[in-house]
C-alpha cells in the first residue's frame, strides 16, 4: 500500500524567512509539495513512531496539502498526525498543540501575511519539537534534500475527513482531528486576568478586532467576545476564506486600512487591533493613537509584571535588529539583558529555551513570549488588554508617559516591492562595497559613525549567520537598516528600515514623517534606490 514515487528535484525550494512561499500555481506542479514534505522528513531522524502535528491559516489549497501530508505521514512511519478541525491551526496555536502533545514537530501550512487564492500564495513551514520554526541548520539540510531527492513515499488511502473531530486510522497511523481553538484559549486564560479584563469590557471599554478574514476570527470570537464578554461584533472579519474576501491579511496601516479609519474616526472604539493570515502578527491602535510594533514590544516588555502569566518579571528582552532601540531601553532600566537577532522568529528559539529571554519581538507587528515558540497575535492583544485592565488608562496616555519615561524611537519602514532580483542584488552589493566608506562622511541623516552588514552568533549554541543586513549608524544614535525580504514571492522586495531616537527631554510629539525625513533623504541617497529601481516613492510604508 505504501508507493514510492520517482520524482526529479526542485531547484527552487529553499526556505526563506519563514518557510517556503511561493505562488499556488508552483505548488500545483505535479510532486513539488510531496518533494517538499519528504525532503523535511529525510531531514530528521527518530520520528517513527511519534507525533506530527498538522494545520494551516485556511488559505486556498490548504485541504489537498494537508491530505498529501497526511498519507506521507503514514508511509514515513509517523504513528500519530494531529490535525486541526477542517485543516485549521493558527501558527501560535499549532506551536502550543506541539509542546502540549509532546510531538516530534510540525507541519504549519501558511504564506502568512501574504495573499491567497488560486493565483496568489501558499506556503509550508517545519516546526521543531519546542514549537519553534526550524533553526538554519535544520532549514539547510532540508533545503540540501530537496536538490538531491529522487522518491517520496506515500500511502494509497482515500482522503480522510478532517472536518470531524475524532480519532480515525490511516494505514496503521493514528489520525486525531482536534479543536483547534479550546486548548490555546485555555493557555491565554493562564496568562491574563480574564476577571479583571471582562469587568472593564463590562464597565464599558469597547474594542474591535479585525480578524481579516484569516485564522484568528475563531480564536477572536471564542477570547474575546464569548470568554471576555465584549460585544457581538467586536471581531470583524471573522470567518477564515481561502481567499482572504480578496484582501491582502497583512495587519498594517495600509491593508488594515478599515480599521485605522475606524480608530481615527468620531465613534472610534477605546481599542482596536488586527491579526494577519496565521495570526502571529499583531497591529495595535488606540483611539486616534497609532501604536509602532517598536514601541509595542517596549510597552509590553515594561508592563508585562501587570499580567499574572509574567507577574515574577522578565529574564531577558530579544528583538531583531531592525526593531527599533525602543525596547532596549526597558531592558536596561530593569537590568536584563537584551538580545539582537536577525530577522525571523526561528532566532528567538534558543534564546527562549534557555530561558534567556521572555518577551521577543520585530517591528513587522510580531510580539511573543516563552509561552509558545512563535510570535502571537492574539496574545500581543491580550497583553494590552490586560495592561489597561490594570492602569486604567486610554492607549494615548500609556504611550505619552511611556515616551516621557524612556525617550522616543521614531521609527518607519519603507518597502520596495516587485523590483527585478538582480537590480535589488546590484544595490545590495553595492552597499555593502562601500561600508568601509562610509564612516566619517556625511549627509543629510548626519555624520557617518558606522557601517556593516550585521552578523549574528548565537550565545547558546554559538552559530553564526552572516549576511541579515546593512546597518548604517549615525554620530547621534539615528540609523538606517536596508535588507531584501525573504518572504515574498515575486522579484525582490527592499526593506528601509529608519529610526532616529529623541531623549525624554526633547521633542517627544512631532509626525513621525516630519522627525525621520532627513534620514529617509540619507536612505535613498546612500543606496542610490532611485537609481537601482527606477522607483521614486516606496510601495508601503509602515
Ligand atoms: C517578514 C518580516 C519578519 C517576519 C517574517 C515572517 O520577513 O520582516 O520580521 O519574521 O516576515 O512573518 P521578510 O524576510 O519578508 O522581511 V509572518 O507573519 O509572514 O510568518
Ligand atoms: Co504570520
Amino acid at each position: 500500500m505504501i508507493q514510492i514515487v520517482a520524482i526529479k528535484p526542485f531547484n527552487d525550494q529553499k526556505p526563506g524567512t519563514s518557510g517556503l512561499r511561493k505562488k499556488v500555481r508552483v505548488f500545483q506542479q505535479p510532486h513539488y509539495a510531496a518533494n517538499f514534505v519528504q525532503s523535511v522528513f529525510d531531514s530528521l531522524s527518530g520520528f517513527e513512531g511519534q507525533t506530527l502535528v498538522v494545520g494551516g491559516d485556511g488559505r486556498y489549497f490548504n485541504r489537498e496539502v494537508i491530505q498529501v501530508v497526511l498519507k506521507m505521514a503514514a508511509a514515513n512511519g509517523f504513528g500519530r498526525v494531529l490535525v486541526g478541525q477542517g485543516g485549521i491551526l493558527s501558527t501560535p496555536a499549532a506551536s502550543h498543540l506541539i509542546r502540549s502533545s509532546g510531538a516530534f514537530g510540525g507541519l504549519v501550512l501558511s504564506a502568512s501575511h501574504n495573499p491567497g487564492g488560486p493565483d496568489e500564495d501558499f506556503g509550508i513551514k517545519y516546526n521543531v519539537g519546542n514549537g519553534g520554526p526550524a533553526p538554519e541548520k535544520v532549514t539547510d539540510a532540508i533545503h540540501a534534500r530537496t536538490l538531491s531527492i529522487d522518491s517520496y513515499r506515500i500511502v494509497d488511502a482515500g482522503d480522510i475527513d478532517i472536518d470531524t473531530l475524532g480519532t480515525r486510522e490511516l494505514a496503521g497511523m493514528t489520525v486525531e482531528i482536534v479543536d483547534p481553538v479550546a486548548a490555546y484559549a485555555d493557555l491565554m486564560e493562564q496568562l491574563f486576568d480574564f476577571p479583571a479584563i471582562r469587568e472593564m469590557i463590562a464597565e464599558g471599554f469597547t474594542l474591535s478586532f479585525d480578524a481579516m478574514s484569516a485564522v484568528t476570527g475563531p480564536y477572536a470570537k471564542e477570547i474575546f467576545e464569548r470568554r471576555l464578554g465584549a460585544q457581538s461584533g467586536t471581531v470583524r472579519n471573522g470567518t477564515p476564506l481561502p481567499d482572504f474576501g480578496h484582501h491582502h491579511p497583512d495587519p498594517n496601516l495600509v491593508h488594515a486600512k478599515e480599521l485605522y479609519d475606524r480608530m481615527m474616526g468620531d465613534a472610534a472604539p477605546d481599542f482596536g487591533a488586527a491579526s494577519d493570515g496565521d495570526g502571529d502578527r499583531n497591529l495595535i491602535i488606540g483611539r486616534n493613537c497609532y501604536v509602532t510594533p517598536s514601541d509595542s514590544l517596549a510597552v509590553l516588555a515594561a508592563n508585562a509584571h501587570l499580567a499574572p502569566g509574567y507577574a515574577k518579571g522578565l529574564t531577558g528582552i530579544a528583538r531583531s535588529m531592525p526593531t527599533s532601540g525602543a525596547a532596549d531601553r526597558v531592558a536596561e532600566k530593569l537590568g536584563i539583558p537584551l538580545y539582537e537577532t536577525p530577522t525571523g522568529w526561528k532566532f528567538f528559539g534558543n534564546l527562549l529555551d534557555a530561558g534567556m529571554a521572555t518577551i521577543c519581538g520585530e517591528e513587522s507587528a510580531g510580539t511573543g513570549s516563552d509561552h509558545v515558540r512563535e510570535k502571537d497575535g492574539i496574545w500581543a492583544v491580550l497583553l494590552w488588554l490586560n495592561i489597561l485592565a490594570s492602569r486604567r488608562q486610554s492607549v494615548a496616555e500609556i504611550m505619552q508617559t511611556h515616551w516621557a519615561t524612556y525617550g522616543r524611537n521614531y521609527y518607519a519602514r519603507h518597502d520596495y516591492e516587485a523590483i527585478a532580483k538582480d537590480r535589488a542584488d546590484a544595490l545590495m552589493a553595492a552597499l555593502r562595497d562601500r561600508l568601509t566608506a562610509l564612516p566619517g562622511t556625511a549627509n543629510s541623516g548626519g555624520t557617518v559613525q558606522s557601517a556593516d552588514d550585521f552578523a549574528y552568533s548565537d550565545p547558546t549554541d554559538q552559530s553564526v549567520s552572516r549576511n541579515q543586513g546593512i546597518r548604517i549608524l549615525f554620530e547621534d544614535g539615528s540609523r538606517v537598516v536596508f535588507r531584501l525580504s525573504g518572504t515574498g514571492t515575486e522579484g525582490a522586495t527592499l526593506r528601509v528600515y529608519i529610526e532616529r531616537y529623541v531623549d525624554r527631554h526633547g521633542k517627544l510629539d512631532m509626525e513621525t514623517e516630519d522627525a525621520l525625513a532627513p534620514l529617509v533623504r540619507a536612505a535613498r541617497e546612500i543606496a542610490d534606490i532611485t537609481g537601482f529601481t527606477g522607483m521614486e516613492q516606496p510601495s508601503v510604508i509602515t
